[in-house]
């Protein structure tokens, strides 16, 4: 359990009707979890609830929003039409820059905002916090207010959170995992949560492009720092050449890791913009959302992300002179 004090976020409920829930842009599963399992949350206590977020989720989360009650903003809805509500609630990240163009809604609006999460990296939100960076997953904040509360969930509910536990946790083996954490899945499966299809919808879903620009990348995969640090990169030629997209280049850091002793690892993706998205990892006793943030990311220690500015080739240097640095540092 964190050790969150969850009174405030029942008191708030209890004098506000409507609500506003929002995550941060390129949702993944924990966020648009976390997100719908509050919803479901607010909704058994009758309130009113609007979900808005600035991007729309990866296709393989479609079934997390099968009925359309997550909006995007400028699809679905204007920023003028996105309602007055009481309060309006962050979840999954606590910093603006990820909050994207929803971020005017918010920062525009004098209503009490609360932020719910797990991330180191921080604004300050003006909001009232119930955040926890040990813990493996918003979601898991969310099932521990919904404990709190005395509120169980329905199938639906129980599976989108669920997903934001599992997908958090690398299904369960990542260190933030705890065995809390699997009293509180039992519990969502308890509810009706199906480990086999959800995990069906989020990686059996794959396009053969995927499959093929995976095994183009991984083909190039490069070890160095006495094999601590594995690394790989995806150009514009490789997305074109296998006619994969963005969204196909999502977890393919994580293979960097299978490689026997392996302790860090990063992916660089070239953008269609001409920036390098890259992507850390590592394991204890490493950290990366130091150096993350100093190059204007931000993350978790064990799994962080930047965007750089400037050639493909720079940004991969700049990120292997960082890496070197830490891997050789006593820690
Ligand atoms: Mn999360």
């Amino acid at each position: 359990m964190s050790r969150i004090n969850w009174a405030p976020l029942k008191n708030i409920i209890e004098r506000h009707e409507s609500f506003l829930i929002t995550t941060h842009v390129r949702p993944d599963a924990d966020a648009l979890g976390s997100q719908r399992g509050l919803a479901s949350l607010l909704e058994s206590f009758g309130k009113e609830v609007t979900m808005v977020n600035a991007t729309a989720p990866p296709a393989n989360l479609n079934f997390m929003n099968t009925d359309g009650e997550v909006k995007k903003l400028g699809n679905d809805v204007r920023k003028d039409e996105v309602p007055d509500v009481d309060v309006q609630i962050v979840v999954d990240t606590s910093a603006w820059q990820q909050l994207g163009a929803i971020r005017d809604v918010i920062r525009n609006s004098d209503c009490p905002r609360v932020v719910i999460d797990h991330h180191v990296s921080s604004d300050d939100l003006g909001a009232t916090e119930f955040k926890d960076v040990a813990s493996a997953a918003t979601g898991e904040l969310i099932c521990e207010a919904a404990e709190y509360l005395g509120v169980t969930f329905d199938a639906d509910a129980a599976s989108w959170l669920y997903a934001a536990i599992a997908t958090d946790t690398g299904w369960f083996r990542f260190p933030s995992t705890t065995s809390q954490t699997m009293r509180t899945c039992a519990t969502l499966m308890e509810q009706g949560a199906r480990p086999d299809v959800i995990y069906n919808h989020i990686h059996e879903q794959r396009s053969l492009a995927r499959v093929h620009l995976s095994s183009r990348v991984l083909g190039r995969m490069q070890v160095e720092c006495g094999g601590q640090l594995a690394w790989i990169s995806v150009t514009r030629n490789d997305l074109e050449a296998t006619q994969a997209v963005l969204a196909d280049t999502e977890g393919l850091v994580n293979e960097c890791l299978t490689v026997a002793g392996s302790k860090a690892a990063f992916i660089a993706v070239e953008l269609p913009t001409s920036q390098v998205k890259c992507s850390l990892r590592c394991r204890p006793p490493y950290n990366v959302s130091a150096f993350a943030e100093r190059l204007g990311g931000g993350g978790h220690r064990l799994a962080s992300g930047v965007t750089l500015s400037g050639e493909f080739s720079d940004a991969v240097e700049r990120i292997r002179k960082e890496f070197q640095q830490i891997l050789e540092s006593d820690n």
